[in-house]
């Protein structure tokens, strides 16, 4: 056993009075295998399988997927044992529609893609793959995960003008930032730094041949790592598209503390549920609209406000809430294109001092 024991808390964990309750102790899963999973425990990397009395018996035990948080049974001679999958803040799962279709009950779920991300990047290159719908449907499923999307087009270094389809993505992005990059030259990286935080876990999406592991390995790369990190594979670009380079989602921490989840392309978002609007992604959000006592609710200090009770007994989270009003206000002003600029800097603006209040009450 190593000396120095890992935080578990700066790879996202935040222990609550549930998890103090619970035998056992914290752990994250970095892979999942087919019946073994990789994780993070505060004493090392681990190996561990599913209590099988638990989620095999007890049919609502959720099983567990990348970057979720678990409790488990520490065993320092072999598999640990996984006890309990802890609530999600934010996931991407499959349509439940088809998973019904397909006879799923409750057995292990491959397709789940991730779990517990703070921010999604959405990768579209720039050379190919360049679809509006495509990344409207993208967003859609960054909403609703729970988490904040940031679109990044790829591979800058093979265009030359790209400023055009950076206007016309930003348009459709209402609320989201949106950067060109490219892995070759580090064009642009410098600009993720925001997002790049430590204890922070950022899950890449976006087709098969984008860039995603070698995005990982630029920032690895910035973060101070010697070592190549994905595989990626050079000489396929022309001869050999639609094979996957990247086969299975891994949890990365990079020196600077932030947390990568790798994904393959595949057909992922054919798979996930997009079946509702942009409007419908903040149903969990809505849900508390028109509950106020009041019926011109401000949602500021009104008493009897269903949205502030919601956010004091901890269900609805102040950041959501947030993400909610950030794309209500971009909408109207997309409905408004007289005032636009004035008020996108407003809401750049209203943006930084929500960024710095953040930043205050985490310290
Ligand atoms: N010119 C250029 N090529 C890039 C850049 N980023 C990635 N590539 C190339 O694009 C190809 C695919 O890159 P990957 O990083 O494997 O793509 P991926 O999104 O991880 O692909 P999957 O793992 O299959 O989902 C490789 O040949 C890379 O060398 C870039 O910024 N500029
Ligand atoms: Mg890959
Ligand atoms: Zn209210």
């Amino acid at each position: 056993m190593e000396d120095i024991m890992i935080n578990l808390v700066e790879y996202g964990f935040i222990p609550t009075t549930m998890t103090e309750n619970i035998i056992g102790i914290p752990a994250r899963i970095t892979a999942v295998h087919k019946e073994r999973y990789e994780l993070i425990c505060e004493f090392r990397q681990i190996y561990g399988r599913l209590k099988a009395s638990v989620y095999y018996v007890n049919q609502n035990e959720t099983f567990p997927i990348t970057g979720d948080f678990v409790m488990i049974q520490y065993n320092n001679n072999g598999d640990s044992q996984i006890l309990k999958t802890l609530q999600r803040k934010s996931v991407f799962t499959r349509n439940n529609t088809s998973r019904l279709k397909e006879g799923y009950t409750n057995a292990i779920n491959e397709q789940d893609v991730a779990a517990n991300f703070d921010y999604v990047f959405i990768l579209i290159s720039l050379n190919f793959d360049f679809n509006l719908n495509r990344i409207e449907r993208y967003l859609t499923l960054a909403w609703q995960s729970g988490a904040i999307p940031v679109i990044l087009l790829t591979k800058a270094d093979l265009i030359e003008d790209y400023s055009e389809k950076l206007r016309t993505v930003e348009k459709v992005a209402i609320g989201v930032g949106v950067y060109a990059v490219s892995s070759k030259t580090g064009l642009g990286l410098n600009e993720l730094g925001e997002y790049l935080l430590p204890g922070k876990t950022i899950v890449f999406l976006g087709s098969s041949g984008v860039g995603k592991s070698s995005l990982v390995n630029a920032l690895a790369k910035q973060a101070g790592h010697k070592e190549v990190i994905m595989v990626v594979n050079d000489i396929r670009e022309k001869d050999s598209k639609g094979r996957h380079t990247t086969t299975h989602r891994q949890l990365i921490m990079l020196n600077s503390g932030v947390m990568i989840i790798d994904t393959p392309g595949m057909r992922e978002l054919g798979m996930l549920d997009v079946s509702m609007g942009l409007g419908q992604s903040f149903s969990d959000v809505e849900q508390y609209m028109g509950k106020c006592r009041f019926n011109n609710c401000q949602h500021q200090s009104e008493p009897g406000c269903a949205i502030k009770e919601a956010i004091f007994r901890g269900e609805l989270s102040q950041e959501r809430w947030s993400n909610y009003l950030k794309l209500k206000i971009e909408a109207r002003i997309v409905d408004d294109k007289t005032g636009y600029l004035r008020e996108k800097q407003q809401i750049h603006r209203w943006y930084e001092k929500q960024n710095r209040k953040n930043n205050k009450s985490k310290r």
